[in-house]
């Protein structure tokens, strides 16, 4: 059985996360994992916050709150918004776990051991208003790279270099804004990832099949300027995984974290630890080469700011380790989605939140929109319009339609029990033969990770339906041929269970729903399409669903558009 590890970048605990963030990494991650189940393989899907860094020190600073306290409430939030959209996590798991602090600390030593870190000296920015070092985001500035005026000290938002904060052109304070800020030494550890160059590089090169978004930033970062640069991976912060030299103490480095961005990559492993201490199941077998890992497929999603860590940094702790952890199979990256003429912003609070998506309309309708809309080639952008429209033409006049009105019918004619069908005509022979092409390339655009080909191939299966119907018309058939109207209609019950099994990945909801009104269990995929239209056989009882899809109102969508236009405090 094909085995497939997926994971989703981690989003980071400070805050409820906007639509953006969920077709960046999380949706497409949970459409493929949905989907390799749904074709029999066995998946580990892995999620977990991000719950380190000045990010969460920053939230937790401004809502109050002793920062584990902080990260514990609101990854219960962020865990119950994940279920909302339907996020089908084997795990999801937080950075923060002792099962990350000792694998992270592992990777340390191993580094280590093998001279790949490097103790150096180093001059710091210290804020003398705060009392502090100031590291990362603790410090804006210009980006030197391209000018931005709100880049970050661990990385520009704007172009994806990755910084340093003594990079910033004009620092201030994150925290009091101040620009008394003086440099001081302190001593840090660095990753020589330069001294992996040659490796990853070759690495890179052997993946001819990722997508150009992911190989142009691995590519740009090996060779832009002066080549790959040693990355520091300690921060003077309070709140992180302690510095240590796998389970020993290091010298110099009391009171010291690691950074960030080098403890959340390997969350993904330690989430599958987590995984299998709290249900009991074999972690090594996903991610160990030496203990059964060979054979599985590893599939990462993100946006693309998180390239460069993916494709360099993170592979750097795994190779350099010299144990043989699982390396990353196919790296799949987003580009931004914007919002109504600009960006979405958490810091700013503007476009649509999560937890408000969910409290205006229910899941399924984002997911299809976004991912049907997902910024694969380019950014692409979110407009109240285009979600009506597409929403109510996609789902609720071409899928929900076709349900309603061949269950009605069926109801008033033959009752609610599927009638027998007789030999099939012209109509029913083109029907299955179109479907059987659109599957089979639907197949492949998902299997090749294309989300916006997938979705246009599953609509225009739908489309194939509803023109048949429309064509067949067994409401005018059943006056002067009733057999043939029962045949007819045999067939399109058929295809309400034959649509909710291709459509599941996608709207979830919807497809459950349609089961359960088709009064069937059978989810088997439609490897032989002719078979699959006989899964309800003559005599099969089935109910007529409520509504799958109600229309956004144009009143709906301006007071939408009215209420989402400003930004959240
Ligand atoms: N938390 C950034 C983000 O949420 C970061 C990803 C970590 S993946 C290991 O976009
Ligand atoms: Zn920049």
């Amino acid at each position: 059985m094909t085995r497939i590890l997926i994971t989703s970048a981690i989003p980071y605990i400070n805050g409820i996360k906007h639509l953006g963030n969920l077709v960046g990494s999380q949706l497409p991650a949970d459409l493929f994992a949905r989907y390799h189940r749904a074709r029999g393989a066995e998946v580990m899907f892995i999620c977990a916050t991000d719950e380190h860094g000045t990010p969460a020190e920053l939230a937790a600073a401004k809502a109050g709150k002793p920062v584990a306290e902080f990260c514990a409430e609101m990854h219960e939030i962020q865990s119950k918004i994940a279920e909302g959209f339907g996020l089908s996590f084997d795990y999801f798991g937080r950075s923060s776990s002792p099962q990350n602090h000792k694998l992270t600390q592992h990777f340390a030593g191993r580094l280590n051991a093998a001279g790949l870190i490097e103790e150096v000296s180093e001059k710091q920015v210290y804020s003398n208003a705060d009392g502090r070092f100031l590291p990362d985001r603790y410090i804006e500035g210009t980006c030197p790279n391209c000018g931005y005026e709100k880049a970050r000290g661990d990385q520009c938002e704007n172009c994806t270099k990755q910084l340093d904060p003594t990079d910033l052109i004009d620092p201030r304070s994150a925290i009091s804004g101040s620009t008394d800020l003086e440099v001081r030494e302190t001593k840090h550890l660095y990753l020589r990832q330069s001294a992996l160059k040659d490796q990853l590089d070759a690495w890179i090169d052997s993946k001819t099949d990722w997508p150009v978004l992911t190989t142009s930033i691995a590519k740009k970062w090996l060779h832009d300027g002066d080549g790959l640069q040693d990355r520091g991976i300690t921060r003077d912060l309070d709140w992180g995984v302690p510095v240590k030299d796998g389970d020993k103490d290091w010298p110099g480095m009391e009171g010291k974290v690691f950074y960030v961005w080098f403890d959340a990559p390997i969350e993904y492993i330690a989430a599958t630890k987590e995984w299998a201490d709290a249900k009991g199941g074999d972690w090594e077998r996903w991610w160990r080469t030496d203990k059964g890992a060979e054979d599985v497929r590893y599939i990462q999603f993100m946006g693309k700011d998180n390239v460069p860590f993916h494709t360099l940094s993170f592979p750097a702790t795994i190779i350099g380790s010299g144990e043989p952890w699982k390396l990353v199979d196919y790296i799949k990256s987003f580009n931004y989605l914007n919002y109504d003429g600009g960006q979405f912003s958490t810091s700013q609070g503007r476009g649509v939140f999560q937890d408000q998506a969910l409290d205006i309309l229910p899941a399924d309708y984002w997911r299809w929109w976004l991912l049907s809309h997902a910024p694969e080639s380019s950014d692409s952008e979110f407009t109240w319009e285009a979600f009506q429209t597409d929403v109510n033409k996609d789902l609720a006049d071409v899928l929900g339609n076709f349900v309603s009105r061949i269950t009605k019918f069926c109801r008033s004619k033959f009752g609610e029990t599927v009638p027998e069908a007789g030999p099939q005509g012209r109509e029913e022979t083109q029907l299955i033969a179109t479907l059987e092409r659109r599957i089979r390339a639907y197949e492949g655009y998902m299997d090749a990770m294309e989300v916006r080909k997938s979705a246009a191939e599953l609509r225009a299966i739908w489309v194939a339906g509803n023109e048949y119907l429309q064509s067949a018309a067994p409401w005018s058939m059943f006056k002067e041929d009733e057999a043939r109207a029962a045949t007819q209609v045999n067939l399109a019950l058929n295809l309400i269970r034959l649509y909710a099994v291709l459509s599941a990945p996608f709207i979830p909801t919807a497809s459950a729903k349609m089961l359960s009104a088709m009064n069937t269990l059978d989810t088997s995929w439609p490897d032989d399409v002719p078979a699959a239209l006989t899964a309800l056989p003559a005599g099969h009882e089935f109910t007529v669903p409520d509504v799958l899809f109600a229309k956004i109102s144009d009143e709906d969508r301006e007071s939408w558009q009215e209420r989402f236009s400003g930004t959240r405090d």
